[in-house]
């Protein structure tokens, strides 16, 4: 049961025009009138209206601040809840001296997500909802919190509900064949079981196969640039972030450890992370480098596999490649230095050798705008749709997808090897459990917790 009363800061902290802090509890109305001086107390004016006043201390009549108070009687509000906002002007210290008052005539400091979490427990929003709120504060670019926005208005919950309700239709059947075995139609029962599971599955691969690309849009697409040494990766990464964080020089062996940079790439978020080339290393720095890129290779999302033209491809390009190919990496193959080439003609043959590569000149600056085109291309590729799909952005809703979808996959296996309903009805439920838990239907109070206090306090 909530019976407190909250507070807490809700614009960012640093120095803003104004700041607003935010109460919400059944004591907000009567805290805010032993605080707050306006034409009208608080309790008596009406919901969901803005008036001007003074924040007078009580204990010293001191004049805080003016302020506008807005004030939002349940149940329709953020929290659903009595919740009271104070627009202040000036920075934090005013919105902070305003926050001590309403402690001291006893609300208490709201904590991380406390506003949110009060929304979800009152059933305002789901879960999935809640994290989209979070989602938002976060976003790096615009489409990021588009995709947030639309979760924010419920997408996922619907679809996944619209999934939960399948289920527990297949499930009724069941049950009414194990309630009444008279009926005797298990076989109807079995086969509808079957085609139903059949197509849940298929909605339910859409929606993991969309993670990778929230992922890519929550997170930023993680884009590798690997090569062997002096072919050009520090001078890329400084080109494609425009800073100059890589230490370029025409030593072999420049980069030893991993350098990373966030950056924009036409609305998409890209972790840019620059690695020190592969090479049999000479001494331990180096050696230590090495395999950091490797390891940097694993967790790419896309690498840019970089070379020299004005060099045949050797044993360190293809150590990389075969690196490439075992983590299974899609990649973009790229040859630097086209400057170094004088011969057009030469240029044209090598070209046509290698239709599917990129040919760069960083120093003169040709050809990098199409490699950005080519990233931006591959992470929207099969997701034209994006801005009216259905994404999942969130690991933790992606893993229980995947653990539903792995109930269901029982469940046809069953059905196929012709068990008996009630083992079928299991896996059945368990599969509901967990698309539950996404929005919460079954959420444990852990879950809920670790996710609320990941948010800022104020929201
Ligand atoms: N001619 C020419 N030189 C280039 C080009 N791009 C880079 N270079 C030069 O190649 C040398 C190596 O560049 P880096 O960017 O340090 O290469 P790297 O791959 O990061 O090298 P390591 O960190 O040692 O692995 C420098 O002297 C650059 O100026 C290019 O497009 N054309
Ligand atoms: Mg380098």
């Amino acid at each position: 049961m909530i019976n407190d009363t909250i507070a807490g800061v809700s614009t960012a902290v640093g120095n803003s025009g104004i700041s607003v802090i935010r109460m919400s509890g059944s004591d907000s109305v009567s805290i805010a009138d032993k605080i707050f001086k306006g034409k009208k107390k608080v309790k008596e004016q009406e919901s969901h209206t803005i008036q001007y006043g003074k924040i007078i201390s009580p204990e010293t009549n001191e004049v805080i601040d003016e302020v506008l108070l807005t004030k939002m009687v349940a149940p329709r509000t953020y929290t659903r809840e009595d919740v009271i906002e104070i627009s202040s002007h000036g920075g934090y210290s005013i919105a902070r001296s305003i926050l001590d008052l309403l402690y001291r005539m006893g609300a208490r400091p709201a904590e991380p997500g406390e506003f949110t979490k009060r929304a979800f427990l009152n059933g305002r929003i789901d879960l999935s909802q809640a994290e989209a709120v979070m989602d938002i504060i976060q976003a790096r670019t615009d489409r990021v919190s588009k995709v947030a926005v639309r979760q924010l208005e419920g997408s996922l919950s619907n679809k996944i509900s619209n999934i939960r309700e399948r289920i527990i239709n297949i499930l009724s059947h069941i049950e009414v064949n194990l309630d009444y075995p008279e009926y005797d139609d298990e076989e109807v029962s079995a086969s509808m079981a079957e085609s139903e599971t059949i197509q849940i599955l298929d909605e339910l691969d859409k929606l993991i196969d969309s993670f990778n690309f929230g992922k890519l849009l929550r997170e930023g697409m993680e884009v590798v640039i690997a090569g062997r040494p002096n072919v050009g990766k520090s001078s890329l990464m400084n080109r494609l972030s425009r800073k100059n964080r890589s230490i370029v020089t025409d030593i072999p062996g420049t980069t030893r450890d991993i350098i990373e940079e966030y950056i924009n790439i036409k609305g998409i978020p890209v972790k840019l992370v620059d690695t020190a080339g592969v090479r049999e290393a000479e001494d331990k720095v180096e050696k230590i480098g090495v395999e950091r890129t490797i390891k940097a290779l694993e967790g790419a999302d896309l690498v840019i596999m970089i070379s020299d033209i004005s060099e045949p491809l050797g044993q360190e390009d293809q150590t990389i490649l075969s690196k490439i190919k075992e983590y299974n990496k899609p990649y973009i193959m790229v040859f630097n230095k086209t400057d170094l080439i004088e011969e057009e003609r030469r240029l044209e043959e090598i070209k046509r050798e290698n239709p599917k590569a990129l040919y760069l000149s960083v120093t003169e600056d040709k050809g990098v705008e199409e490699l950005e085109d080519a990233i931006v291309k591959y992470a929207t590729e099969n997701n034209q749709d994006i801005d009216n799909q259905v994404l999942v952005t969130n690991a933790r809703h992606e893993n229980h997808l995947r653990r539903a979808k792995s109930f269901l996959e029982s469940v046809l296996t069953s059905v196929r090897n012709n068990m008996t309903l009630d083992i079928i009805a299991l896996d059945l439920k368990a599969s509901l459990e967990e698309l539950g838990s996404i929005t919460g239907d079954h959420a444990d109070e852990d879950v809920v917790n670790a996710i609320f206090s990941r948010f800022c306090i104020g929201k």
